[in-house]
């Protein structure tokens, strides 16, 4: 069997569970066969300019998985990580160009880091290595690795949306970003509507010919590409364990002590423009004022996990978000109830689930998503007699998969918003039950191992001669 070979920008060690996201996502297929994972140390060096050619990739065995990483320059970081990727290709693969910084000329540090990837990871790999590459971060580096000669197949998962071509066209790079996912033999999104968006660009701006006529391979720039859609999922099992253990237990019942005569609401995300935290907010604002029978009952706990605090548009957000919920429970509160608790902190793992079984309705509303974890998770942590109602964007990803049974909202009119929560914390127990039941199907059967293992075979299935030699013209 061919060794996994991971690359993503942070590494984890596969056997803490308590790493959440990626790490579980990935550790299953890395452990199964044992495999490289190889990415950026999270360490900041204190030097002047560019990271230096002769840094040292740090080596460190994690059971069958082997971890490379390697310590990036203050300035390195601040134009690959800060600028390009979190001020550029984030807010606009999120629909928000108003956000984007295109003039800080960050594109150097961007490439210079892929191409520093690329030179550092070629020595380690062997020959029949099968790379897959994750995200926005990485974009160039199989282009990067072409370059220096690499035959491997390589394949790249977007865990963010993909915009249409419009959006993605403002982008000054936009032609070397298409081009540089061609030198890709699989490019897989989190949802269909994503790859629709790809197809648009590659048959429009990129004049791809469509091998098939089915948009799944496209032929461009010398080189055949695979596209499909994998949805993401979450390790069942992993969460199962979780939410039976101790700490999510203890969770669960002192949440239910604290909150018996009332129905508690629950949003879980990184604090991230893109996950609607304001509009949340404002609607649950609206719940009360439309409909009042939620005064002294409707309890909202949000919790915000900081991330990227150095990059501005999230200094903003956070202030905007504690006006707010300062506001709500300054206008409604009273000296035995408050209607927001609003957490700008990290909570364990291990009692998520427990935060989540004890809420009556979770409200995941982002703007954009390229799928939303927390969605699943929740629908997991359900006690299924008495399962709370999921309240889901129709803009997150996931919305593809759980349309029928999730309450769908538009975060952008807080009326409706407000109207569907209420439906929601009004719903009978037996349509709860229906609903959570068919969901959690959709969960076990499309989880985080159906993901990999569906990637991973329609990567074994491009055929390497029909993807091309031409890596040169890329
Ligand atoms: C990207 C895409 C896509 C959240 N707060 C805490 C915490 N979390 C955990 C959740 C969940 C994960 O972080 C968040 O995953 P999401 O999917 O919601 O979102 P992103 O971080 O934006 O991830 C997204 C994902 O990649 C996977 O492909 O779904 O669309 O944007 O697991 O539980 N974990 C802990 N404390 C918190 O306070 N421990």
């Amino acid at each position: 069997m061919a060794r996994l070979v991971c690359v993503s920008n942070r590494v984890a060690d596969p056997r803490k569970t308590e790493a959440g996201g990626l790490a579980v996502a990935l550790s299953g297929a890395l452990q199964a066969g044992g495999g490289l994972w190889f990415g950026w140390s999270g360490k900041v060096l204190d030097i002047e300019g560019p990271t230096p050619e002769d840094t040292h990739v740090h080596l460190h065995q994690a059971g069958n998985v082997t971890l490379a990483t390697l310590d990036l320059s203050q300035w390195d970081h601040d134009a690959y990580y800060l600028g390009y990727s979190n001020a550029v290709l984030w807010p606009v693969f999120h629909y928000r160009l108003d956000l984007a910084d295109f003039d800080a000329g960050y594109i150097e540090g961007y490439r210079r880091v892929n191409q520093l990837f690329a030179r550092k990871l070629l020595p380690l790999l062997r020959e029949d290595d099968v790379i897959w590459v994750h995200d926005y971060h990485l974009i160039p580096l199989a282009g990067e690795l072409r370059a220096l000669g690499s035959r491997h197949r390589i394949g790249f998962f977007l865990h963010i949306p993909l915009p249409p071509p419009q959006i993605f066209a403002a982008i000054p790079a936009h032609e070397w970003l298409a081009r540089s996912l061609f030198a890709y033999d699989l490019v897989g999104f989190q949802s269909e509507a994503d790859l629709q968006h790809f197809n648009h660009y590659a048959a429009i701006e990129a004049h791809a010919e469509d091998r098939d006529g089915d948009g799944r391979r496209w032929r461009a720039f010398g080189r055949t590409l695979r596209t499909a859609a994998f949805p993401i999922g979450i390790d069942v099992e992993e969460f199962d364990a979780l939410a039976t253990a101790h700490d999510a237990t203890e969770m669960y019942r002192r949440m239910r002590e604290e909150y018996s005569r009332r129905q508690l609401l629950v949003g879980v995300d990184r604090l991230d423009y893109s996950k609607g935290l304001p509009h949340r907010l404002r609607a649950f604002r609206e719940l009360l004022r439309r409909h009042p029978d939620n005064i002294r009952r409707a309890t909202l706990i949000q919790i915000a996990a900081p991330s990227r605090e150095s990059v501005d548009a999230y200094g903003d957000i956070l202030r905007e978000l504690e006006s707010l919920a300062g506001s709500m429970n300054g206008d409604f509160g009273e000296l035995d109830w408050m209607p927001v608790r609003y957490m700008h902190r990290t909570m364990a793992r291990r009692r998520l689930p427990g935060l989540y079984r004890a809420a009556r309705v979770a409200l995941v509303t982002p703007l954009r998503d390229g799928m939303n974890l927390v969605a699943k998770e929740f629908v997991a942590a359900q006690d299924p007699e008495d399962p709370g109602v999921l309240v889901l964007s129709r803009f997150a990803g996931a919305v593809e998969q759980m349309r029928a049974d999730a309450v769908l909202v538009n975060p952008y009119d807080s009326t409706a918003m407000a109207d569907a929560i209420q439906f929601a914390l009004q719903m009978p127990l037996a349509e709860r039950r229906r609903r959570h039941e068919r969901l959690m199907d959709g969960i076990r059967r499309f989880d985080v191992h159906w993901w990999c293992r569906s990637f991973l075979d329609e990567l074994a299935a491009a055929d390497a001669e029909e993807s091309g030699p031409d890596w040169l013209r890329l």
